[in-house]
């Protein structure tokens, strides 16, 4: 703020009469919400108020998007007197360093884009088939094998066969004092990073460092391509033991309340085929591969709950029974939030209708990159309702928010994450955090023409609609 605004930004407590505008950022005494602010600008200059630092923050956010795109020394500041507090309480994005792996400093450039527009929560994922990204102690094979795939697939992996590889090795991953940088990062600018072990399935990197973890024995390479893998954990104690020290070692790392244990896609024809699994779900007395899938996440949601932590799993977690204290991020439409809520348990919903950032975002392929599929236009992530009309006032309690979804397996550089996330990441913060009868398609779209150019002069690359 200070070289924009051509004078020293100076922090007080209080105001300081007859020294000319100021910028004051002042903790207020009396009770609000966590993350309530007021931001006044008259002839005094500009005040920042809020009962706590996470609500001045976010002011400051806020009189960064009244300058104009470029300020400089001399930009004079609208009147203005603004009291704003958030909607949603769960204000998120998820990103992929498994698919293509992040350096540090690209996570904490998201994490710094995010603060911008007052998001909240970074979900990592952390593993999935093409590569387990976290340094775990006790299993280094996870990152000195896992964290490597030999060669990645050209194109679109639906494409018809046979593929081309690249063949080049690709990978990557977060030490645990990485892991440490990224928390305390967004910690600074009150975004909890929560942390995502996919479990059982997407679980391929896993098992080809650990073979023991699979249903064969046999070796298997790091995926090297995408698409949903037939490929599970298998259900001995030992293999619940490995993920409960993986768990221990995030959590270790990680401070955040809720740690994500994934639950999603998890094909169990490997489960239905095996002898020894199906001799485990009779041990168990679990009824079914839901069931066995069921009891691995409770085993899950014991170990988190046991520590402080809560469980978040994708809304396949619903399937073989609901654990206790898992909170349900759902995916698949917003069906399995409905029916989580309904059963008293706390929701973020995160629907590929309207939050996968993955998805094309204009009908015409030709002007943006190659993306998974779908179609998910600015427009319609600006109509995203977190709140479903099936749901009573105290049901809807339950929806803790959004998050929008910027799955990694076409997304090879900073231009492509970029123009994925941006503009409507941009929309989905706006639908997170202003009330719903505040929303108007119109003037958001003349407001983001000039956050658009603000976020170019930070040097991000935003998608734009071609004309006509
Ligand atoms: C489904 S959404 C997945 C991911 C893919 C994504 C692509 C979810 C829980 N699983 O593994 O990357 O689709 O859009």
């Amino acid at each position: 703020l200070a070289p924009v605004l051509g004078r020293p930004l100076r922090i007080l407590d209080q105001a300081v009469a007859g020294t000319g505008p100021a910028i004051v950022l002042q903790r207020t005494a009396a009770p609000a919400p966590e993350e309530a602010y007021r931001l006044t600008v008259d002839a005094q200059g500009v005040r920042l108020e809020s009962a706590t630092g996470i609500g001045l923050g976010w002011a400051v956010q806020s009189l960064v998007q009244l300058l104009p795109p470029r300020a400089a020394g001399g930009t004079e500041l609208a009147a203005a007197a603004i009291a704003d507090q958030p909607r949603f309480a769960w204000r998120g994005a998820m990103l992929d360093p498994a698919r293509h792996f992040l350096p540090v400093e690209e996570v904490l450039r998201y994490i710094d884009l995010l603060a911008r527009h007052k998001l909240n929560r970074l979900h990592l994922h952390l593993t999935d088939d093409q590569g387990w990204r976290m340094e775990i102690r006790r299993y280094p094979r996870l990152t000195a094998v896992g964290a490597w795939r030999a060669e990645t697939v050209v194109g679109h992996s639906s494409a018809p066969k046979p593929h081309t590889f690249d063949a080049t090795p690709h990978g990557g991953f977060y030490t645990q004092d990485d892991c440490r940088r990224i928390v305390a990062y967004g910690a600074a600018r009150h975004v909890t990073v929560v942390p995502e072990i996919d479990l059982p399935g997407h679980m391929q990197a896993a098992i080809a460092a650990y073979p023991w973890l699979g249903n064969d024995g046999k070796d298997c390479p790091v995926y090297p391509t995408w698409g949903i893998n037939p490929h599970i954990l298998n259900a001995e104690e030992r293999t619940i033991r490995f993920l409960e020290d993986v768990l221990l070692e995030v959590m270790e790392v990680f401070p955040s309340p809720w740690i994500h244990v994934g639950g999603d896609e998890a094909v169990k024809d490997e489960w239905k085929s095996s002898p020894r699994v199906q001799e485990r779900i009779r041990e168990l007395g679990c009824g079914d591969e839901h069931g066995l899938q069921s009891y691995i996440i409770g085993r899950m949601d014991a170990l988190l709950s046991a520590h402080g932590r809560r469980l978040l799993g994708w809304d396949e977690i619903l399937e073989g029974g609901l654990s206790p204290n898992a909170t349900v991020v759902s995916w698949r439409g917003v069906k399995g939030g409905i029916e989580a809520a309904k059963l008293g348990h706390d929701v973020i919903m995160a629907p590929g209708t309207h939050t996968y950032l993955d998805h094309y975002q204009h009908a015409d392929q030709a002007c943006q990159s190659l993306s998974i599929g779908g179609l998910l236009p600015l427009e319609k992530v600006y109509a995203f309702e977190p709140i479903p009309p099936e749901l009573s006032a105290d049901e809807a309690r339950h929806v803790l928010g959004g998050q929008g979804q910027l799955w990694g397996e076409y997304i090879c550089d900073r231009e492509q994450l970029d123009s994925k996330a941006f503009p409507r990441l941009c929309a989905l913060a706006e639908v997170l955090w202003s009330p719903k009868e505040l929303r108007d398609w119109p003037d958001f779209q003349r407001r983001l023409a000039d956050h658009v150019k603000r976020l170019e002069a930070l040097g991000v690359t935003c998608f734009r609609a071609p004309a006509g």
